[in-house]
């Protein structure tokens, strides 16, 4: 099965490009900028990969992204993350950044922009996978901030595929960014927004009613709304769902437990992503892996998931056709 699922041309559509910082690389930038680590070696870093929720995942997130200062680090991040996921049968990439987490630490939004995109086009004419950029809002800032860094993007906005909605879910709820995404529509953005992991349905049914998203990140609490399954299933909105991150962040509390077969059997456009790979055991091909060992799952029904990555990605027609 291992060896099938590497083949399956698959895309990846929910993935912080800050979560795949593995601590290899963390070291050695850490080492480029003469950073002092809380870690004392990379055994040390992966040992204290260990999680309650999201907020304490959160809390290690961004410590470890101190070590991303300029251009190159970016640019190193995204090339390290790519040629991984080259390796994995990963065809197609939407990687999210969190642009406030770093101009908060005083990193300008054209280096990181600069950094990312340079590596993506190296992974396309190395390896020939192709890749798009979605800019993320964190939720447990203000509104307002997420308005100025929308506007501080206006030179980059035809680097940008979607702005999303991403940070501490809990008590945050999308609705407080209604503004900051109507513009980003004004602008002739996508939207996504992460909704329903820790968060409950009706921040899904927010996410879709409000910011007018045509993506749910996560999404797996929609099965506490059935009305709100219906709507999602009729009009085919997909769920970008992480089972191996919803195990390490405490969501579910085993595969086992994990909501997919449901998700599946209530004929709702589903997805299977990473999220956070250096943090939660694994790229997307071990996230297929893990569903193939927890549900039994048989190979047409990764042939079908596969093909809903490719089909509700943001791909021109062309690519789309040449990926299907
Ligand atoms: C994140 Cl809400 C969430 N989940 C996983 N990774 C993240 N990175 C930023 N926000
Ligand atoms: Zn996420």
């Amino acid at each position: 099965m291992r060896e099938f699922l590497k083949r399956l041309p698959k895309a990846e559509l929910h993935l912080h490009i800050e979560g795949t910082l593995e601590p290899e690389l963390m070291f050695r930038l850490a080492e480029r900028n003469a950073i002092q680590l809380p870690y004392a070696s990379v055994d040390e870093a992966r040992a204290a990969y260990q999680f309650e929720d999201l907020q304490s995942f959160l809390d290690v997130y961004y410590q470890g992204m101190n070590v991303l200062r300029g251009e190159e680090e970016f640019f190193d991040l995204a090339l390290d993350y790519l040629e991984r996921a080259h390796r994995d049968g990963v065809v197609h990439v939407e990687l999210s950044f969190d642009p406030q987490a770093h101009l908060t630490r005083g990193v300008g939004l054209d280096l990181q922009i600069d950094g990312l995109t340079r590596a993506m086009s190296e992974a396309e004419r190395n390896w020939g996978i192709s890749s798009r950029l979605i800019m993320s809002f964190l939720r447990d800032r203000s509104p307002q901030e997420a308005l100025q860094t929308l506007k501080m993007a206006t030179p980059f906005l035809d680097r940008l595929a979607a702005v999303g909605l991403d940070s501490a879910e809990r008590d945050n709820p999308p609705g407080r960014f209604a503004e900051v995404f109507a513009q980003a529509r004004q602008l002739g953005l996508a939207r996504i927004a992460h909704a329903g992991e820790e968060g409950p349905a009706d921040y899904i049914r927010e996410a879709l009613d409000r910011l007018q998203v045509c993506r749910i990140d996560h999404g797996v609490r929609c099965l506490e709304d059935s009305a709100l399954v219906k709507e999602l299933r009729q009009r085919r909105i997909p769920l970008t769902v992480c089972p191996l991150s919803n195990v390490h962040l405490k969501v579910v509390d085993d595969m086992q437990e994990h909501p997919l077969p449901q998700l599946l059997e209530a004929g709702l456009t589903l997805t299977l992503n990473s999220d956070d790979p250096a943090y939660f055991g694994g790229g997307v091909l071990e996230n297929y892996l893990a569903c193939h060992e927890a549900f039994g799952w048989d190979e047409n029904i990764f042939i079908d998931l596969a093909e809903n990555a490719i089909q509700s990605a943001f791909l021109d027609e062309k690519r789309r056709r040449v990926l299907l």
